[in-house]
């Protein structure tokens, strides 16, 4: 009915307007979700962050933030902390986005950055210790073969376009695939190739589920510590390098912070 109409299009005008005034609107407010604590503690030194004695996220969880001010930015890391039952960092999808969600509710961030490692493809130009910010992100292990419901598990979908981030910066990009198995069955290889990925984690498209639901601007900085067409296997791979390249990941964060300093969000 045409007043129904017209008052869905004075809506979605007003949604666009101030979406408009967000982007002009300088940051000030980003939330770094990282999913291991050999990423993670690197940065909390570099930016000088606390651990919150009082958490802002309900009683019982491991999730942690660490806060504080860096450059005229309020930065809050959250990491998922370890595993209340087996010790270990709490990696992967399902965590990914409870902290996402939460960290979105408590600390109504203006950005979202998820960094991390992740596992790259020579064929399509990653090597070892190449740090992407992923052009799209995509579930590879989320199999629904019913119409419809197969896009809905595969959730492709872009990430907040940072152009002068990838010029300033030189950084590479690519699409990034994600899936809670660090290794990768022959199915989920055909599946990443599917998705058209450069770089496989298991966090990155959680977090934007999560992001988008709210229409949060999340970007995803995704270090390489392993090839899926290199000669060794996955695991070693993944712990021989893992020290090295999370110091160039936390280079790159470090190098996305700085630039992001005084900007809006149509500046990046
Ligand atoms: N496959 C999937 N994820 C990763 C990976 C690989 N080969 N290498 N590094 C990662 C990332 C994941 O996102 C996890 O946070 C962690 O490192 C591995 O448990």
């Amino acid at each position: 009915m045409a007043p129904q109409h017209e008052g869905t299009e004075v809506v979605a005008e007003e949604a666009e307007a101030e979406a408009a005034d967000a982007d002009k609107k300088l940051i000030s407010n980003i939330v770094i979700v990282i999913a291991m604590q050999t990423e993670a503690l690197p940065l909390v030194q570099r930016f000088q962050l606390m651990e919150d004695p009082d958490t802002v996220f309900p009683k019982g969880v491991p999730w942690v933030r660490y806060h504080g001010i860096y450059k005229d930015l309020r930065i809050n890391l959250i990491w998922p902390g370890k595993d209340p039952i087996w010790g270990v960092d709490s990696v992967g999808t399902i965590t990914a986005s409870l902290v996402t969600f939460a960290s979105i509710q408590e600390l109504k961030p203006d950005l979202i950055i998820n960094a991390g490692t992740s596992r790259g493809f020579q064929a399509k130009g990653a090597c070892i210790g190449d740090v992407f910010l992923a052009s799209d992100v995509a579930f590879h292990e989320r199999r629904l073969p019913i119409p419809v419901f197969d896009e809905y598990g595969i959730g492709a979908r872009r990430t907040f376009s940072t152009p002068n981030i990838l010029r300033e910066l030189n950084m590479k990009t690519g699409k990034l695939s994600t899936g809670d198995s660090l290794d990768m069955s022959p199915q989920d290889e055909a599946l990443i190739i599917a998705n058209d990925a450069t770089v496989k984690d298991m966090e990155g498209a959680a977090v934007a589920y999560a992001a988008d639901l709210f229409s949060v601007p999340a970007i995803f900085v995704k270090a390489v510590t392993d090839l899926v067409d290199g000669d060794k296997p996955t695991a070693e791979e993944f712990l021989q390098n893992m020290v090295a390249v999370t110091a160039t990941l936390d280079q790159a964060v470090t190098n996305i912070v700085d630039f992001i300093s005084g900007k809006c969000l149509s500046e990046l």
